[in-house]
């Protein structure tokens, strides 16, 4: 019995891995804490960072990573963000400021939390999270969003979770255990052009005014998405 027991339930246990610190690579300002975080950005002014697992995922199958992101204790003069990122090419840090690390990356998708109102880039005045492509930061084509969201720099860790489903195409994004947002969209093709296996990481930047932005991950799951409450997704469908 108990060896049945162990068989029903080894799948789950295999498909379910605990990122590890060294499992990323650094870039930019980035730098690990003490408490195996990364540090993405200080409370300084032009600052970029960004880490990158270093294993390519293979978005032809079901998986959801969660992690842990800190925006900073600034809420009206805290800027830019962060952007969790699905890249192609070799991975690097993006442009600085309004660009949060993850503007001139191509091929890529981003999922932006933007912290700061830039009007020309259709910025809404809220904090707000988008779906992205290819590193354009304006919010003229996104994939879904933008979409105000709650102050999120208020000192705090916030849950996310970003979930794909190649069977129906979907990229669901959620905060604090609640969908936010989702996208319709066909990864391989529309975006990396065919090519299955591609990176992931997290982005942050500062410009004229700055927060700290801290990452931590939590989770990579593999294999059928866990059941998540029916809430409401306000994304593109
Ligand atoms: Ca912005
Ligand atoms: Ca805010």
């Amino acid at each position: 019995m108990r060896n049945l027991l162990i068989l029903l339930f080894l799948p789950t246990i295999l498909c379910s891995q605990r990122a590890l610190i060294d499992d990323f690579d650094m870039a930019g300002d980035t730098y690990r804490t003490d408490y195996d975080c990364f540090r993405l950005t200080e409370e300084r002014n032009y600052s970029t960072g960004s880490i990158w697992y270093k294993t390519p995922i293979d978005i032809t199958e079901p998986f959801s990573i969660d992690l842990k992101v800190m925006l900073g204790c600034k809420d009206g003069a805290g800027a830019d963000g962060m952007v969790f990122v699905f890249t192609g090419g070799r991975y690097r840090t993006g442009y600085t400021g309004e660009g949060i690390g993850f503007a001139g990356l191509r091929p890529s998708v981003g999922i932006e939390l933007d912290t700061w109102l830039n009007e020309h880039l259709n910025d809404p005045v809220q904090d707000h999270i988008a779906i992205m492509a290819n590193g354009r930061v304006g919010h003229y084509n996104d994939l879904a969003g933008p979409l105000p969201i709650p102050n999120i720099e208020d000192c705090a860790q916030h849950h996310l979770s970003v979930q794909w489903d190649p069977g129906t195409n979907k990229l669901a994004i959620l905060i604090d255990y609640e969908e936010v947002i989702a996208a319709k969209v066909d990864l391989v093709n529309g975006i990396f052009g065919g090519q299955p296996l591609v990176y992931w990481g997290v982005t942050a930047a500062t410009g004229r005014y700055n927060n700290r932005h801290e990452v931590c991950f939590d989770r990579l799951s593999l294999g059928p998405l866990p059941q998540v409450d029916p809430v409401i997704s306000r994304g593109k469908e």
